[in-house]
């Protein structure tokens, strides 16, 4: 059933990724109007494969805002993962180190949860729905232009937040000279495939070979989540599932360990970049999650810093709705943006721990090798990674429960 093209609202939500869709939920929950635009249909949204780990953090909004039942019925909560290198595997054991653990549960069923949450509570949640343009940002009625059923139609609001992306329109609608941006391009891809095979191991397995990184992760006792370092340039057609099982199995190579292989039912290739664009807001208009910033997955940042940017925006939200003071507002990008270079910081220190380059060269592959070693002898060193793995607490929880 289509939804009738809104015009007015407060809040005009741009995306229904995990950001677009947690800032509606947080919002409207607490009798905000808000309008979520989604240029894709719900059943493209809610298969797409992506993000497969929640941070503490990302657990307790959704615990706290009644988000929660699928995560806690389905999800699996994990207290370490594995480093493995040279023929050796180590853990690391999160409550042990940072007193946090994480937990496995993908954000395809993330994103199936909110969507379901909306449309029972009747919220306006359009999708099919492209926004064009974003402007009127400096004025106090900003607009999105948007199609919707084959028309064109302008939404009016009090404040816009693009939730729409790294391709999305949002990011654009800030004037270049307010803009400042930061990219890191790397020179390989990750091949991510889902198969019908129980998991080889309880927790994620995080693999540096000499022939490239790979990644064991899961998405339930019966299905597992892998991942495997190709060139940047990865060919789908070059990588048949036999290839793809053999590389696998090469670089998880560990006495006595043997990795259960079974159908491939869905493979892709995902480029690896890292990106920010400051600030992430200008005027009536807030940036959050995808659309002001991107991380390599090895830290498994992107979908948890999409749900603390919105956490913290819709706490500031509601307290400028409340008071009228707009205060944290104002502080909203220097505050999320502490938290987004953090863990730029820490997805670019894996992704250059882990994964072999083309250019490397036998100095920098001892290199990794000491710096994994310490990882795994030192506590302090230990420790710096459970903290940032598991993510810190998140901003702004309190107002929103
Ligand atoms: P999203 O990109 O998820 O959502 C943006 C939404 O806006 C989309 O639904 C899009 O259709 C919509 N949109 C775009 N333009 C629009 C317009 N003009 N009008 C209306 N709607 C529009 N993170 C991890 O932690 N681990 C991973 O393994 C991992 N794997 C990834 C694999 C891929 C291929 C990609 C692209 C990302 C991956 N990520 C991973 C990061 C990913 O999880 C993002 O961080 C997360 O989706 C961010 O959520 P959003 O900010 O909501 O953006
Ligand atoms: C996933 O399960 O998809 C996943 C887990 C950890 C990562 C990246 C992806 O670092």
């Amino acid at each position: 059933m289509s939804h009738p093209a809104p015009a007015r609202t407060r809040v005009a939500i741009i995306g229904a990724g995990p950001a677009g869709l947690l800032l509606g939920h947080l919002l409207h929950r607490k009798g905000v109007d808000t309008v979520i635009l989604e240029n894709r249909d719900r059943p493209y949204v809610e298969r797409r494969q992506r993000a497969g780990i929640l941070e503490q953090g990302t657990v307790d909004v959704l615990r706290a805002t009644g988000a929660a039942a699928g995560m806690d019925a389905r999800g699996l909560p994990h207290d370490g993962i594995e480093l493995r290198f040279a023929g050796e595997s180590h853990r690391i054991d999160f409550p042990a180190l940072c007193g946090r653990s994480v937990m496995v549960y993908a954000q395809t069923e993330v994103v199936k949860d909110l969507i379901a949450l909306r449309l029972e509570a009747g919220a306006p949640l359009l999708f099919e729905a492209e926004a064009l343009n974003v402007t009127g940002i400096e004025g106090d009625a900003p607009q999105v232009r948007y199609r919707y059923e084959g028309e064109e139609h302008t939404l009016t609001a009090e404040y816009v937040v693009a939730c729409d992306g790294f391709h999305g329109v949002g990011r654009r609608a800030v004037p270049d000279a307010a803009r400042r941006t930061f990219e890191r391009v790397y020179p390989f891809s990750w091949l991510g495939v889902l198969a019908d095979v129980p998991p080889s191991c309880d927790e994620l397995i995080y693999a540096h070979s000499p022939a490239g990184f790979a990644l064991h992760s899961m998405r339930s006792p019966e299905v597992s989540r892998l991942y495997v370092q190709v060139p940047p340039d990865a060919d789908l057609a070059d990588w048949p599932d036999e290839r793809i099982w053999e590389a696998l199995s090469d670089r998880f190579a560990l006495d006595g360990w043997k990795l259960g292989t079974g159908p491939i039912t869905e493979k892709s290739v995902t480029p690896m970049r890292s990106f920010v664009t400051e600030p992430m807001r200008h005027g009536r208009l807030f940036l959050a999650g995808d659309a002001a910033h991107i991380v390599p997955p090895t830290g498994a940042k992107g979908l948890n810093l999409a749900a603390a940017d919105v956490t913290l925006l819709a706490s500031a939200l509601l307290h400028r709705f409340a008071t009228g003071d707009e205060s944290r507002l104002d502080s909203y990008s220097e505050d999320a943006l502490a938290r987004v270079w953090r863990a730029e910081h820490f997805s670019y220190t894996m992704t250059s721990l882990l994964h072999t380059s083309p250019e490397d060269d036998p100095f920098g592959h001892r290199l990794q090798l000491a710096h994994l070693r310490y990882l795994v002898s030192s506590e302090a060193a230990a420790t710096s990674l459970a903290e940032n793995y598991t993510g810190l607490p998140l901003p702004g929880l309190d107002a929103l429960v």
